[in-house]
C-alpha cells in the first residue's frame, strides 16, 4: 500500500524548494499519479515502444528513475532479447535506495543495476533505448543541450529517446487554460487549493518547462532525425526521438 501524500496539506509558515527526500519517497506513487495526467498510459506506452525499440546486445537506461516503474516497464519488454543490461539512475539516494528494494520484489532473468548518480554525470554508452520520464524539466535549461547530446551520442543507429515533460504553451491564453483544468484535475483527485498553490510554490524554483517546439527543435538541432509527441493529455507530453538507422 502506498501512502497518501499530505506533504503541503497544512499551511506552511515558508515554502521550501521541493526535493526528492526520504518524505517524497513515502509517498511518491500516489503523488505521481494524482498529479501527472495519463502516468500510467505513458508508462504502458514506454513498456510498448521499448519492445519496438530495444536491441540486442545493448543497454537501456532510465534517467532520473525515481522507484523504477519506468524501469520495470522496460524490463518486462526485453525478455528474449539477447545481452541486455537495463540501468536506473537517480541522483536521489533515497529514492536509489527504495528503488532497489522495489525491483528486488519482482523476478527477471534481465539484470538491472540501479546507481545513484547526477545523470549529468552518468557514463551512457552503446544504448538502444534512453526514457527519461518527467526528468530533464528537474535539470537546468542551459545544461539540457548538453546532456542530450551525451544521450544521442550514447545511442546506437536505430535507437530511440523516450521523452515525457510538463510543458507550457507559447501562446499565454492556451497555457492559462491548460494549468487550470490540470489544476482541476488535480482537485479531482483530492488535492486542496492550498496543496496545489503549496506545491507550486515549492516546485516553481527547480522544474522549469519548455515549449514543445522548443524540444522538438533542439532534439533535430542535436541529430534526432524524427521527433514525435506520442501521448498528450494537457500540459504534459511524452515524445519520441530516433537516432537514423546509418
Ligand atoms: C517515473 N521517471 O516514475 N540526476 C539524476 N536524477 C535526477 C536529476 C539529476 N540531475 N534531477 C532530478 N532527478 C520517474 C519519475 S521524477 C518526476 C521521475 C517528478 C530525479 C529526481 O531525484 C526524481 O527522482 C526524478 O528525477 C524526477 O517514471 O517527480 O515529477
Amino acid at each position: 500500500m502506498t501512502k497518501k501524500d499530505s506533504i503541503f496539506a497544512e499551511p506552511l509558515p515558508q515554502v521550501s524548494d521541493f526535493v526528492f527526500d526520504q518524505t517524497v519517497v513515502e509517498v511518491f506513487p500516489d503523488m505521481i499519479n494524482r498529479s501527472v495526467p495519463g502516468y500510467q498510459s505513458i508508462l504502458q506506452g514506454i513498456g510498448q515502444l521499448t519492445k519496438r525499440f530495444a536491441q540486442a546486445n545493448s543497454n537501456l537506461y532510465d534517467l532520473g528513475c525515481s522507484l523504477g516503474a519506468a524501469t520495470l516497464a522496460m524490463r518486462q519488454n526485453v525478455a528474449g532479447l539477447n545481452d541486455v543490461q537495463v540501468f536506473g539512475i537517480d541522483n536521489s539516494p533515497a529514492m536509489v535506495e527504495r528503488c532497489q528494494l522495489h525491483l528486488s520484489g519482482y523476478r527477471s532473468d534481465v539484470p538491472v543495476t540501479v546507481r545513484c548518480e547526477d545523470i549529468q554525470q552518468s557514463e551512457l554508452a552503446n544504448a538502444s533505448v534512453v526514457v527519461m520520464n518527467f526528468t530533464l524539466q528537474f535539470v537546468p535549461p542551459e545544461q539540457r543541450q548538453a546532456l542530450l547530446q551525451k544521450i544521442y551520442d550514447s545511442l546506437k543507429p536505430g535507437g530511440v529517446l523516450l521523452l515525457s515533460e510538463k510543458f507550457r504553451s507559447a501562446d499565454d491564453a492556451m497555457n492559462d487554460l491548460l494549468v487550470d483544468i490540470h489544476h482541476e484535475f488535480k482537485r479531482a483527485n483530492g488535492y486542496s487549493e492550498l496543496e496545489i498553490a503549496q506545491k507550486r510554490a515549492a516546485i516553481e524554483n527547480v522544474m522549469r518547462i519548455d515549449t514543445l517546439d522548443t524540444h522538438h527543435q533542439r532534439l533535430r538541432d542535436i541529430g534526432f532525425s524524427h521527433t514525435q509527441v506520442w501521448f498528450q493529455c494537457y500540459n504534459f507530453a511524452a515524445m519520441l526521438a530516433v537516432k537514423d538507422n546509418s
